[in-house]
């Protein structure tokens, strides 16, 4: 790909060491690129020495064509292209096939639990989930999370009740789920957002004190770690988004994942329209079924995730590095004595930036660098929620103040650590205020 305009980025462009180990583009033992999108070239970046040169001031953009969050994380093409041949040879496309059961007995070893159900993506996971613990009334969740944990509640005319986060780690924060207690309240969702685990011991302590059932929307999290223990095996069951953009994808899909034999079988018939057998339904059911094509794609990606947990942690690196000199950006930690998957950059903006963190949006958008403010601006903020709690921002000031502080950079294969540096170039220059 080439940028358009004057070359180089801020600083240590044109292949400089930046002491990390060098990617040459993932590749795996059959030697076949595991990238769809081609390089970001490393080479050809426009030098920002002041605002003038940024393309919201006129200049040409920084990138040629757009960089994304969210770009797909691809195993190899060859072993996913042989098992799709399979599964057409095979004629079994859905319905719980052998791709998909393979799928779930790979998932379930490697999150060492016992059941892992496979479903057609993250959302119907969370729905099937919630039905299959029977919530009802009120549960409490974070307003600081993809809107699909709330929609998944009220899509079954459950009430999402909206608590605090902690704003040091943008998960719920236990004193404010303890505030949102009613005598209608039957469960807690905890959302692992960024892939950084919910206090779990805390949320668990308050599900047990008040009979609460507790769950966790693990779409974040998929090989990360609390405790040394990954993620999926704590609650009555964690959720899993395997969507395209998210570090584990199997194109579109999700599960959920338990160690509960009956909530596993439940929510097995759940996923197939509440069949026991060929004529008989005994749940209401969805059709949240993986399909094996989707399955073939996640067993592929299995097989290369450690090279996508490499890419994003080398990625991670090198913008913590390019943007720790950049005073009143500040780049979300992750527990290096935990594993991390690393997909989510997040920036947080201190209200000293001389410039907004919208105005930060924009710049970055011009220069065809697709920043996304996720997940601004809180899911109260959004329909139905804000018509049916007008005031819930009164008592989540934390969410809001977060959400409006949240820059989430790309991040993937197709990036160079040139091509980091020159979007933290971009920052850099923000940060002097002229922009
Ligand atoms: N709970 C949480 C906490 C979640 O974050 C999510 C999903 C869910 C539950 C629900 O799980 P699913 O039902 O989705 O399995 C995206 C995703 O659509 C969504 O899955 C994800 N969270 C959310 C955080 O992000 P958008 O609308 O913000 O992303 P979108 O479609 O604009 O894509 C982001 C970027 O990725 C784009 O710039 C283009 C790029 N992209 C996207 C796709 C699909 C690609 O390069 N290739 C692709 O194939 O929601």
């Amino acid at each position: 790909m080439k940028a358009k305009g004057v070359v180089r980025g801020l600083g240590a462009a044109g292949g400089a060491n930046d002491g990390l180990p060098k990617r040459t583009g993932a590749r795996n033992s059959e030697g076949a690129s595991m990238k769809l999108v081609r390089d970001v070239d490393a080479t050809s970046y426009k030098v920002i020495r002041s605002a003038a040169d940024l393309a919201i001031n006129g200049a040409p953009p920084m990138f040629a064509e757009p960089i994304h969050v969210g770009r797909p994380n691809i195993g190899n093409h060859k072993r996913f292209l042989q098992r799709a041949s399979d599964i057409l040879d095979s004629g079994w496309l859905s319905n719980n096939g052998p791709i998909a059961q393979e799928f779930e007995q790979r998932i379930a070893a490697f999150l060492g639990v016992r059941h892992c159900v496979a479903m057609c993506n993250g959302t119907i996971a969370l729905e099937i989930a919630t039905r299959a613990l029977e919530l009802k009334g009120e549960v409490i969740v974070p307003s600081y999370t993809f809107i699909a944990t709330a929609h998944a509640l009220q899509w079954q005319e459950i009430t999402p009740i909206f608590a605090d986060i902690d704003p040091a780690t943008h998960n719920l924060d236990p004193a404010a789920v303890w505030r949102m207690i009613t005598p209608r309240t039957t469960g807690i969702v905890g959302v692992h957002l960024w892939g950084r685990a919910s206090p779990v011991k805390e949320l668990e302590a308050i599900a047990s004190e008040h009979n609460l059932r507790l769950m966790f929307d693990a779409s974040h999290g998929f090989g990360c770690s609390l405790d040394g223990k990954l993620l999926g095996g704590f609650g009555e069951c964690e959720v899993f988004s395997f969507h395209a953009t998210k570090f584990f994808n199997t194109f579109e899909g999700g599960a959920v994942v338990t160690n509960n034999d009956t909530l596993a079988e439940k929510m097995r018939l759940m996923r197939n329209f509440g069949f026991s057998g060929y004529d008989n339904v005994i749940y209401p059911g969805t059709n949240g079924k993986m399909a094996e094509i989707a399955a073939a794609m996640g067993l592929t990606n299995l097989e290369d995730m450690d090279d996508f947990v490499a890419t994003n942690r080398h990625n991670y690196q090198c913008y913590r590095d390019a943007i720790a000199v950049v005073p009143g950006l500040s780049v979300l930690q992750y527990d290096e004595s935990e594993r991390n998957n690393y997909q989510y950059v997040v920036v947080e903006v201190a209200p000293y930036f001389p410039v907004t963190r919208d105005r930060i949006v924009e710049a970055l958008h011009s220069e065809n660098v697709l920043a996304r403010k996720y997940f601004w601006p809180g899911c109260h903020n959004m329909e139905p929620y804000r018509s049916y709690y007008p005031h819930a921002g009164l008592v989540l000031p934390n969410t809001n103040r977060v959400a409006e502080r949240v820059v989430v950079l790309p991040t993937g294969s197709a990036l160079s650590a040139d091509a980091i540096r020159g979007v933290a170039s971009i920052l850099a220059v923000l940060g002097l205020g002229k922009a």
